[in-house]
């Protein structure tokens, strides 16, 4: 009787590890994927995430998706990235930001869609 009760409370507790572990793989499979770069989503004409962070002279590597029916482009115009990305699909980007300060990444049709880019010294 008692070692049911054990057993039960153990099961219960495996089922709540193996939750956590699929939990944390599911995390990082969004926070980068297998080309290495950091995700940004273009959906529902909106950059996801809409501020990212970045250190001058250090490479930032971008996987952008587009998951909207639409062409977007992913534009910053101080770093010379102007990137078009067709519906439904992703381009890596990479550039290497030379001076600190606030700048924004946008889409050129669709001026409403942008984000922040924010590059420490
Ligand atoms: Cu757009």
């Amino acid at each position: 009787m008692k070692n049911e009760f054990y057993f039960s409370l153990w099961r219960r507790r495996a089922a709540i590890g193996f939750l956590g572990a699929a939990l944390m793989v599911g995390a990082m499979g969004c926070g980068a994927n297998a080309s290495g770069g950091a995700q940004v989503a273009m959906r529902d004409y909106q950059f996801a995430p809409q501020t990212y962070q970045a250190r001058v002279g250090e490479k930032v590597r971008l996987v952008v998706k587009n998951d909207d029916a639409a062409a977007h482009t992913f534009t910053i115009p101080e770093f010379g990235v102007n990137q078009n990305i067709p519906a439904r699909q992703q381009a890596v980007i990479e550039f290497q930001p030379s001076a600190a300060g606030v700048y924004q990444y946008v889409c050129l049709p669709h001026p409403n869609m942008r984000g922040t880019l924010v590059v420490k010294p």
